[in-house]
């Protein structure tokens, strides 16, 4: 397998300035390889994405701290994850993926090393299963940290899905809207029943993320923006952002980092909305 680069190094600075504190809560670290080697069952083979990177992009893009979340490049070894929240010098915290034998000792320890979720990934293409039941008993065991689950799987798995996140004693945030097809417009289907969702289950949250792979029209992403906006709007409490750095996958469209911080401002309207999406949100789960 090549080695993938799928970020450009000096993205554009954004026109939109988070407000002071502003929280990138979806990035990753990839590696450095020599360090951290990536698992043998990675579906991607990516070029190093270091956390000096990462903070440097931070920092470029105007955001105070990070959300790292396991790659599933890197399997159920936290390591190189764990490495990047420790650098970060209190300004990251982290999103692991664990085997279900887990035991309360190893949690303990990542919980010390700023984890404070879980990520279940359903992608048939990133990960060879996605075992609904292991996945509960993981579930089980991280409720009396405190944590919460990150569920990442596309629209067309939503349906079968929801006894599974109604399963689920802690707060679920859903990667990227669970992936609905953007090009149906904002009463698609796909849109209408991720609301549906959140309509009935107010412990479901999602990441109003991933203009870059959801956009039919790419940059400036006006058909990301006119789907998403109205789900910002409804749910204000629940949304958390994040620049998906260093964008897995998206050799083909890489995007210009700057140009996705400039959606925000378009999605969520009002300081009051950017202030929760940015700030209050995310320091609930991770600095609370
Ligand atoms: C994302 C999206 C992707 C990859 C991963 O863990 C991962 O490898 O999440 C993807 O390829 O859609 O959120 O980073």
């Amino acid at each position: 397998m090549s080695r993938s680069k799928t970020w450009i190094d000096r993205p554009s600075r954004p026109g939109f300035t988070p407000p002071p504190g502003a929280v990138d809560a979806h990035v990753h670290v990839f590696g450095p390889e020599a360090e951290f080697p990536f698992s043998p069952k990675a579906k991607y083979h990516p070029e190093d994405a270091t956390p000096e990177m990462l903070f440097a992009l931070r920092d470029r893009l105007g955001f105070s701290r990070n959300v790292i979340v396991q790659a599933s490049c890197h399997g159920t070894d936290n390591a190189a994850t764990l490495a990047g929240i420790a650098k970060s010098r209190g300004l990251a915290r982290g999103v692991a993926v664990v085997d279900p034998d887990i035991g309360v000792t190893e949690l303990k320890q990542l919980h010390q090393g700023g984890i404070r979720g879980v990520r279940f990934n359903f992608l048939k293409r990133l990960v060879d299963d996605a075992p609904k039941d292991k996945f509960l008993e993981i579930a089980k065991k991280i409720e009396p940290l405190g944590w919460h689950v990150i569920v990442y799987f596309e629209a067309d798995l939503l349906d079968e899905l929801v006894p599974f996140l109604e399963a689920i004693p802690t707060i679920v945030v859903v990667d990227h809207l669970g992936r609905p097809d953007i090009a149906q417009g904002p009463d698609g289907a796909d849109i209408t029943a991720f609301k549906a969702l959140l309509d009935s289950h107010p412990r479901i949250w999602t990441k109003v993320s991933g203009a870059e792979r959801l956009s039919v029209q790419g940059p400036p992403f006006d058909d990301f923006v006119e789907v998403i906006r109205p789900v910002v709007e409804a749910y204000p409490d629940r949304v958390l952002w994040g620049s998906d750095w260093p964008h897995p996958n998206m050799e083909h469209r890489i995007p210009d980092d700057g140009t996705l911080v400039d959606v925000i401002p378009r999605i969520a309207v009002t300081a009051e909305a950017q202030r929760k999406l940015l700030i209050d949100n995310p320091v609930r789960l991770y600095w609370p």
